[in-house]
């Protein structure tokens, strides 16, 4: 056999991989006309969150809640152990946390934001600061409702969408100190850090920066809470990029992370592999005491807030599944499938890619359409038009309102986030969406603004509605 007739000389320098799991159970979609898209995204006021998912061909609107569960987990679900008080899927929740992040207390939540509200109200006074590595939507809103003002410390290149930095989580330092100079460590509560930063484009933050806003917090006696939503994520991408952390495990660097930091906020729907659930999660007993007091108010007894034992079991089963090498490497390997078709075509998104999503740059995209037009929000719906894929707006519309001036914040970063589900779609899900938004680029020029005809007081970009301009 000569050396152009066999196979293996045509095979690619890297190697295919495919996910560590096979498909068990399908869910029939539903394939829509254009026109049929078009009524639905009028009626939805060209806001993707109004539209029925029936709707929706392939739905990126979000990596929360959308996962789909192992039989491992289903199994978990029969399980359930459904009594008011000390359900023993809460035991095993606890012993998973415990074990995979480190944490003396935990105190279960409905979800992430149920988690934000008791440790808000616990920890922030009125006219208390709170920094952070970029904010979140319920994150800053739970702040500001509590009496705070939240101060953005990331450092400058998360907020240039082409900056290909390997860690736009990280925290400016200076920013920090100056801001503990200015205020004086007593007006901050904590400091909140979230790994990886989903407003950024899920970018993670490196352990250096993390281990040198440790040592800065300890000087001024401030704490560290974690955003531990998509942490797992967080430490994948260390291992691939910080020095040093090539030998080492998913599970081993999570809890490095933790380590770092007093407490955590947790949204269970997105690393950790199930459909409703999250958690707060405390070092320190007093504080966790409180927590307690506020959990009985807001979400459920201490041993379910606000969850089912059922639900409890599965984000048990799903936080081993979540840490395991191989799930995470298949889990943001399918995001980098997409965002590396895309870059390669030219298609203007956030770089690196990031954990849960690629970002599509909408300033970029729609360059003719002033901000306060909402490009980002118009191209989330010219993408729905296209194919039936629903993605979200991640700019002018979910920043929201200075709630001193009332005026639009307008962010640097204008984009439209295609977010993966774990565990959902194929490979030729991917390939479909990637071939829409060429599309759509190629129609870019035609493409107009919008006007915000309904906007609700809080997280607007929720229920918002639009008509083109
Ligand atoms: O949706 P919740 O209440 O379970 O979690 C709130 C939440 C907190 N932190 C971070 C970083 C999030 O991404 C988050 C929720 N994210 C959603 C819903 C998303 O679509 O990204």
């Amino acid at each position: 056999m000569t050396e152009n007739t066999n196979p293996a000389s045509k095979l690619p320098a890297k190697r295919s991989w495919a996910e560590p799991w096979k498909v068990k159970v399908v869910e029939p979609l539903k394939m829509t006309t254009r026109e049929q898209r078009e009524r639905a995204i009028v009626e939805a006021g060209f806001n993707t969150f109004l539209l029925r998912s029936e709707d929706v061909y392939i739905d990126l609107l979000t990596d929360s809640g959308t996962s789909a569960m192992s039989d491992w987990q289903w199994a978990g679900m029969m399980l359930g152990d459904e009594a008011y008080a000390g359900s023993k899927n809460f035991y095993h929740l606890e012993e998973a946390v415990r074990r995979y992040y480190g944490y003396r207390y935990i105190v279960p939540t409905h979800q992430g934001r149920g988690a934000e509200n008791i440790l808000s109200r616990m920890l922030i006074e009125p006219g208390d600061f709170v920094p952070g590595n970029m904010y979140f939507t319920t994150t800053r809103l739970h702040q500001e409702l509590a009496g705070g003002t939240f101060v953005d410390i990331i450092i400058p290149e998360a907020h240039d969408p082409a900056s290909e930095h390997p860690f736009k989580g990280d925290v400016d330092l200076a920013a920090l100190e100056s801001l503990i100079g200015r205020v004086g460590a007593e007006k901050i509560p904590y400091i909140s850090l979230a790994a990886t930063v989903n407003m950024a484009g899920g970018q993670p933050i490196s352990m250096k920066s993390l281990r040198a806003v440790r040592a800065l917090a300890q000087k001024h006696g401030i704490r560290i809470i974690l955003d531990a939503t998509r942490a797992v994520e967080n430490a994948y991408f260390i291992q691939q990029r910080e020095e040093g952390y090539r030998n080492k495990s998913v599970a081993e660097i999570l809890r490095e992370i933790c380590d770092c930091t007093d407490g955590c906020t947790m949204s269970g729907k997105k690393d950790a592999l199930v459909n409703i659930g999250g958690w707060l999660a405390l070092n320190e007993y007093e504080l966790y005491e409180e927590a307690r007091n506020l959990v009985v108010v807001y979400e459920g007894l201490h041993t379910y807030g606000g969850m089912a034992g059922r639900d409890m079991e599965a984000m048990a089963r799903g936080i081993v599944e979540s840490v395991q090498d191989d799930h995470i490497r298949a889990r943001i390997g399918q995001v980098e499938y997409l965002g590396a078709k895309l870059v390669e075509w030219g298609v203007p998104v956030v770089r690196p890619i990031g954990g849960h999503a690629v970002f599509l740059d909408a300033r970029n995209f729609y360059p003719h359409i002033p901000q306060d037009q909402f490009p980002a929000q118009m191209l989330a719906a010219e993408l729905y038009l296209d194919s039936g894929v629903r993605a979200m707006e991640r700019g002018v519309v979910s920043a929201g309102r200075d709630p001193q001036t009332g005026e639009h914040r307008f962010p640097k970063l204008e984009l439209v986030r295609l977010t993966i589900p774990r565990r959902v779609y194929t490979q030729a899900h991917i390939d479909v969406t990637a071939e829409s938004v060429a599309a759509v680029y190629g129609q870019r020029q035609s493409a107009r603004g919008l006007k915000m005809v309904y906007e609700p007081k809080y997280l607007r970009f929720f229920q918002a509605k639009f008509e083109r301009m």
